[in-house]
């Protein structure tokens, strides 16, 4: 089969596989593109350690400056155009995961051990994500800037979410029948990372709509406005042009990298420590990511870390930046003692909730494995460029219901009091450090605040018009920690998310089950004759009961691991100042997912790309000024 997309790729493949070369006297893999490295002399303006959404925006930005060179040292290869990768209903594309991430067993989760995915390829998350492209609300990033970081807020933000994007407004006739609306004036139209919408939905959806709509869900006009919860279609990081994935190899790479010979990336290479001159930060120590020797690189003026949330806090910790005791008991020379290092770990758990019915419309997002002469017509009509369910991430639906905790439960209240009475303190290990600590119960204020609070949202409800319904818990007060095992850069940290430990996530948990239930039981889903299925199902009916069964079934991750070097005041246990510079260090920046002090409203993407926006920004404002503001002394 010939599609649309192979001819367009072409080129780029070319570009990225063709180039070899030789750095030292070591060769260079094979997907690694190192332009004229000999001419830079052995040292780069900036080194970036990870090649994922942050890292990129930033090296695509920073290398606007012809005068600036960039290397990108990415653990994982570079994508091959997979159907996976880049056809949405081709997705589940079980490549480029982070090898061998297991939890520690999850207390609350029946002491179960649990295997957990992350990136490990040029783009990162962008490059195997599920496509739904959410900001948070307006209160998501007050609070982050009321927990001490001057220069945080929606308004300030916003400038960098319509910087980053480029959106493609989806056909008159389809949005109407889609339900998708949005609001002009707080989306971009020139930015490269690429959004739309499906151009097809299962007729199904408007049953799951306006049961939401039955259980006082409101439709919103636009998701990305900062505005209430509700339902709405989903955004998707869909490049309308092709119906492909936009992604930051695509978006903040391929799209410049012929016109740049100062930007760099060295793929399937891992950077295992920061080398220092005092505390100033002088480049990097890496290796292949399979195994090899060791090669150091210079930046005349920053490293910046953009490993994602698994792995900032281990090369911080490995190059001793982190909790002391934590380095003491590696016998790792101690440059930063700063206990918020791999502490603070969040992630938006789900959990699945099956359903049979007697009476499903079809086709629906089922269809597209259980009949293949639907997924083949489908297929076709993708091919051919025609609306098609290919469009639509696999096993997705095109509407989602992202609520308040008001909207969820009526005993909000309750819920926010019974968890302002517990002490914060047993909410972390024994014997966390008092600054996270600190941190963590102004954290948990700030989080009772907004359980209360309309603009917020605590979860997300999802059908995809199959036999799931989806639930994802957006806002815990759970923490866990991402700690080294070892002094060996390529092996595992210990992962622990400590999943609801805290009562107050269950609760949360079973009211929006509780939700979910009611909106199945409204009278269109009721018309497709469901039932919910084992191991749920009718029977059971306290919220002991439910939690019972969920402590079988929680996910703890969606691959929304955050905050492990937050950026918070160093008394609260944070890592990293509101500029993203890590405490005590010069020239050393955390620029990942790593910095968010909490989850927002939202999966992350979008927030990722406006951060390396705002995070690049800062640089090129320094350098446009003339201030030396990295200088070396
Ligand atoms: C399967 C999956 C589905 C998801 N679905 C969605 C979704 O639908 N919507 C959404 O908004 N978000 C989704 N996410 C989450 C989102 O993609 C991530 O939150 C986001 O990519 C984080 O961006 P980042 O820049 O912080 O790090 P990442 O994009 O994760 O990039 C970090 C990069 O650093 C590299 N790296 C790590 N350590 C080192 C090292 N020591 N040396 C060199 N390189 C290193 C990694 O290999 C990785 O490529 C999903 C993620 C996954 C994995
Ligand atoms: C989980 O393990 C801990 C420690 O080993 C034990 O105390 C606890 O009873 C276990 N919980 C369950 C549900 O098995
Ligand atoms: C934005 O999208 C439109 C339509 O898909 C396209 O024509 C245009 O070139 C895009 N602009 C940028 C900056 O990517
Ligand atoms: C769109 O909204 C209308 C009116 O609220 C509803 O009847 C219809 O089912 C919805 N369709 C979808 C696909 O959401
Ligand atoms: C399978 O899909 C084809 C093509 O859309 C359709 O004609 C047929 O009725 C479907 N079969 C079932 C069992 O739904
Ligand atoms: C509910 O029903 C299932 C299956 O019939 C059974 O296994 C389970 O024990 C019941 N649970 C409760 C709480 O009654
Ligand atoms: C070749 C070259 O310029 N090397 C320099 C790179 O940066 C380091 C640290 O600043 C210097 O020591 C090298 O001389």
């Amino acid at each position: 089969m010939v599609h649309l997309r192979d001819a367009l790729l072409g080129p780029l493949l070319l570009l990225s596989f063709s180039v070899s070369s030789v750095v030292g006297s070591r060769r260079v893999p094979r997907y690694a593109t190192v332009v004229q490295r000999q001419a830079l002399g052995g040292n780069y303006s900036f080194i970036i350690a990870g090649g994922g959404i942050a890292g990129l925006t930033l090296a695509d930005r920073l290398t606007e400056d012809p005068t600036v060179t960039v290397l990108v040292i990415e653990a994982g290869p570079f994508d091959q155009g997979q159907d996976g990768i880049l056809v949405p209903g081709s997705y589940a594309p079980y490549l480029y995961f982070w090898p061998n991430l297991v939890t520690e067993p999850q207390t609350a989760l029946n002491n179960r051990s649990i295997g957990t995915v992350c990136a490990q390829v040029v783009g990162g998350g962008s490059t195997i994500n599920a496509m739904v492209f959410l900001r948070g609300k307006a209160e998501d990033y007050d609070g982050w800037g009321a927990l001490g970081n001057g220069g945080w807020s929606w308004k300030k933000l916003l400038p960098y979410f319509i910087k980053s994007e480029n959106f493609t407004r989806p056909s008159v006739a389809h949005a109407q029948e889609a339900n998708i609306t949005w609001d002009d004036s707080v989306r971009g139209n020139s930015g490269p990372v690429q959004y739309s919408y499906p151009n097809f939905n299962f007729v199904g959806a408007g049953n799951w709509w306006n049961a939401a709509k039955a259980v006082g869900l409101p439709a919103i006009q636009d998701p990305n406005a900062g505005t209430t919860p509700g339902v709405f279609a989903i955004p998707s990081v869909l490049d309308a042009r092709t119906n492909t994935r936009s992604y930051a190899r695509r978006n903040h790479y391929d799209r410049v990298s012929a016109a740049r010979p100062n930007y760099h990336i060295l793929a399937s290479n891992t950077v295992s420590k920061v080398l220092f001159d005092g505390k100033q930060a002088i480049g990097v120590q890496y290796l292949p990511t399979a195994g090899g020797s060791v090669s150091t690189v210079y930046a005349a003026k920053e490293v910046i870390i953009a490993g994602g949330a698994l792995s900032t806090p281990k090369v911080l910790q490995l190059s001793g930046v982190g909790p002391k005791k934590l380095l003491q008991k590696f016998n790792i020379p101690v440059v930063a003692d700063l206990p918020g290092v791999g502490q603070n770990l969040q992630d938006q758990s789900t959990l699945t909730v099956p359903y049979t019915f007697s009476n499903n419309i079809s086709p629906n997002s089922d269809s597209m494995f259980t009949n293949a002469t639907f997924n083949a017509e489908q297929r076709a009509l993708y091919d051919a460029g025609l609306p098609s369910a290919y469009t639509i991430v696999s096993t997705l639906g095109t509407n989602i219901a992202l609520l308040s905790l008001k909207d969820t439960t009526p005993e909000y209240k309750q819920i926010a009091a019974q968890a302002r009475a517990r002490n914060p303190a047993d909410s972390l290990p024994a014997d966390v450090d008092p600054a996270v600590l600190a941190g963590y119960a102004a954290q948990r204020a700030l989080i009772l605040k907004q359980f209360e609070s309309p603009n917020i949202g605590v979860g997300t409800l999802h059908w995809g018009t199959g036999n799931d319904a989806l639930i994802y818990h957006l806002r815990p007060l759970s923490r866990g920690y991402v700690n080294i095992a070892s002094t060996d850069p390529l092996a595992n940290p210990i992962l622990d998310y400590r999943t609801a430990t805290d009562p107050a996530d269950f609760q949360l948990y079973a009211a929006l089950f509780r939700k979910n239930r009611a909106l199945f039981a409204s009278p269109t889903m009721q018309a497709l004759g469901p039932t919910e299925a084992s191991p749920f199902g009718a029977n059971l009916t306290t919220d002991e009961d439910i939690i019972n069964v969920m402590r079988g079934q929680v996910n703890p991750s969606n691959a929304h691991q955050c905050c492990t070097a937050a950026m918070l005041p160093k008394g609260l246990g944070g890592v990293v100042d509101s500029d993203h510079n890590v405490y005590g260090i010069k020239g050393l920046r955390v620029a990942d997912i790593s910095f968010w002090p909490m989850e927002v409203s939202a999966a992350p993407t979008a927030t990722m790309y406006a951060a390396g926006e705002r995070v690049s920004s800062l640089h090129n404002a320094q350098s446009f000024l003339g201030v030396n503001f990295f200088r070396i002394d």
